[in-house]
């Protein structure tokens, strides 16, 4: 494999048959004719690419009909040659599509056929290319091709954190695949590559630059780059993604136009309602604004005595006209709490913060939640917001950048928990309240929803620093897309086409991802509690790193017990936050799931979980077991020697030699850590230092 072409890798076809079949079908292409529109050209390019390198062969690409036996139709269903392949009762069918779904089928003819891809935007027509591409890759047969497909989630995005001077706030990739030295890059190459991956699985929306914006990134609005940022829109149009931008809430402060950036002051209103003006002249088909505010010392509304909704609200005004929306964040938490105050919970700030606002942000605002209350730990419940504002927009923040779960140098594959998050029952409309239904949109009618993720690419040659890592951002793309395929399904797919067809490779890579997030789990903060990592860089273990800070990250252990009594009857209260019978399940011990145990509640290190086993001794045996679990992945891995590049298998290896020693560190820290605080020996005499 190319660590570059990521799930892209269009490899030659072995096999003599099907290259035959799909040569047949492939030779001759038709597509609408006319002046193309840039996404039209990008699916000719990637028809051009994916056919010459998988079957070898140029593509003939006519407009309308051809005598051809077999031929490939793209096109959109009022187009006579679609209608005819397909028959009028079919193509009405088809009106009722949505603008990005697609339907690819093949129609058999007395000698020959049609491989049909239609759809009503051009934007639907590049994602039935790609997956017309992904069958192929994927070594399917297209004889009997019929396949209908919708994106459930509206807004499939992603999120940079990418700064101007070229770093990325939690990158771990290398630099930013945008801005060099304060300026946009002129690397055109590799963001035209970034956004055929996106686009090949399915994102329709990208914010370009970190929710934090400092000096450089409030310039971002104005002349002096809208003309470099609507380059950047003009790449991704062409792949059908929508840019957004991160502003800063003090902008007409900072840029030196106002003395206030008070929401409600009319000056301020006028102000951006004029920036947006500026925008769209630049940028016809910008998507908004993502905004941080009022958080970890971000300007906001706050500043002014005004609330968020008059903050979003007046942003959304000015973008109104031209159709962009704001993506409001509800990341908003004192960070700045006294750890001696044990009333003030983060994890209910977001809920306290926003919930009372229901239905009162204008439609064409939506409020991006973090999937827990916390921050992207490797074991959160999820936030009790999501399904709480049944009169405002929502969506869902995932984090892909891997920074509490290993930072692109431990393997730790996303997709089993953004499922159990995305599967979990709020309960907020009765029994089926999943999150999923809530993001799509589906459960309350929400004008605009979906799923953000903060990216993890960054210029590294593989794009995301551990190669496999290359799965998560697979992944998001293919569940935001469609919640309800498994995790195992993605995987397959994900391997299959960036490392091929062989099944023990498959079968090895699998169970790896699979099995990586649990290992994960087990050799770091127990059983929900989360953080237990230095501070400011988030890598490696330190049990009190932030125990005393400010932060509000507490675990609360002393000799006794750990664990955050977070219950109505004796705690912060925040269990009351949850629809019953998720506030009742939360608030019993007897019912408190096992993984959430120390998130919930305050407990004695002899404590019995429901597994049998008392806290202190699951603390010692899932470390213990996490240092084995990661000698097994490199058993397995060494396994695979010979059966794709060595640099891939090298590279991989290393990720992985360097994982076990950290994951030794993991386990003696957090260990020793607990053995000396409660003074219970491991049953089992292992070494505890
Ligand atoms: C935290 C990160 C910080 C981000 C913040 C956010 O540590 O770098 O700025 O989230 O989401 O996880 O705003």
């Amino acid at each position: 494999m190319n660590h570059y072409h990521c799930w892209l890798q269009y490899r030659p076809m072995t096999n003599q048959s099907l290259r035959q079949s799909y040569q047949q079908w492939l030779r001759c292409v038709s597509l609408p004719g006319g002046h193309p529109s840039p996404l039209l050209q990008s699916i000719r390019d990637e028809l051009n690419r994916g056919i010459g390198a998988m079957l070898q062969m140029p593509v003939d690409f006519v407009e309308g009909s051809s005598p051809q036996n077999y031929l490939t139709v793209i096109g959109k269903p009022n187009q006579p040659l679609v209608r005819e392949c397909l028959g009028p009762k079919l193509v009405e069918d088809l009106y009722q599509m949505k603008d990005e779904a697609y339907c690819i089928r093949t129609v058999a003819q007395a000698e020959g056929g049609r491989i049909v891809i239609t759809g009503h935007t051009d934007r639907a027509l590049l994602y039935g290319v790609f997956h017309l591409l992904r069958l192929m890759q994927m070594n399917e047969p297209l004889e009997q091709l019929d396949i209908r497909e919708t994106p459930r989630n509206p807004l499939r995005m992603l999120n940079h954190w990418d700064n101007m001077d070229g770093s990325v706030e939690r990158g771990y990739a290398g630099s930013s695949i945008f801005y060099e030295h304060g300026r946009i890059t002129t690397n055109e190459q590799r963001i035209r590559d970034y956004a055929r991956l996106l686009a090949s699985v399915g994102i329709n929306s990208i914010a370009i630059n970190n929710v934090n914006v400092h000096e450089t990134e409030t310039k971002l609005i104005t002349p002096a780059f809208l003309p470099d940022v609507a380059k950047i829109a003009g790449i991704f149009r062409s792949y059908g993604i929508q840019i957004f931008l991160s502003i800063n809430f003090a902008s007409p402060v900072e840029l030196g136009d106002l003395d206030t950036a008070d929401p409600l002051d009319s000056a301020v209103r006028q102000w951006w309602k004029e920036r947006a003006k500026d925008i769209y002249q630049y940028i016809p088909d910008f998507g908004g604004f993502l905004v941080k505010a009022d958080s970890e010392h971000r300007p906001g509304p706050f500043t002014y005595n005004r609330t968020h909704v008059d903050g979003a609200n007046m942003l959304a005004e000015a973008l109104h006209p031209f159709g962009g929306i704001v993506i409001w964040r509800c990341f908003v938490y004192n960070c700045m709490q006294d750890w001696r105050d044990r009333q003030t919970d983060r994890a209910k700030a977001a809920y306290d913060h926003f919930q009372p606002l229901d239905g009162k942000f204008l439609d064409n605002v939506i409020l991006q939640i973090k999937n827990g209350p916390m921050d992207f730990q490797v074991r959160e419940p999820v936030s009790p917001l999501f399904g709480a504002m049944e009169q405002t927009n929502q969506m869902m923040e995932f984090q892909i950048t891997q920074e509490y779960t290993g930072q692109q140098r431990h393997l730790c594959y996303l997709v089993p928990q953004w499922k159990e998050v995305l599967d979990f029952d709020t309960y907020a409309k009765g029994e089926g309240s999943t999150v999923k239904r809530i993001v799509d949109g589906s459960l309350y009618g929400f004008k605009h929803s979906g799923i953000a993720g903060v990216a993890n690419v960054g210029s590294d040659e593989n794009w995301t620093g551990h190669t496999l890592a290359q799965a998560n951002l697979y992944g998001f793309g293919r569940l935001t897309w469609n919640p309800d395929l498994s995790a195992e399904q993605i995987t397959e797919e994900w391997i299959r086409l960036t490392f091929g067809p062989d099944p023990q490779v498959i079968e090895t890579i699998a169970h790896m991802l699979l099995s990586s997030w649990r290992i994960y789990e087990n050799y770091t903060a127990p059983l929900g509690v989360g953080w237990m990592v230095n501070p400011g860089h988030h890598y490696g273990p330190n049990v009190d790193g932030y125990e005393y800070s400010r932060w509000g990250t507490y675990h609360y252990a002393d000799c006794f017990g750990i664990g955050v009594d977070r219950t109505m009857k004796t705690g912060t209260g925040y269990t009351a936050q949850y629809f019953s019978p998720n506030r009742e399940m939360y608030e019993s011990l007897d019912t408190c799931p096992d993984e959430y145990l120390l998130f919930f509640h305050h407990v004695p290190y002899t404590h019995r979980l429901k597994s049998g086993e008392t806290v202190i001794q699951h603390i010692y045996n899932t470390h213990f077991e996490g240092v084995e679990q990661v000698k097994g992945l490199i058993e397995k891995w060494k396994r695979l020697e010979g059966k794709f590049n060595q640099q891939t298998f090298d590279h991989v290896l290393s990720r992985l030699m360097e994982q076990l020693e950290h994951v030794k560190e993991w386990r003696d820290v957090i260990n020793t850590y607990f053995y000396r605080k409660s003074g219970i020996p491991d049953e089992k005499n292992r070494t505890i230092y």
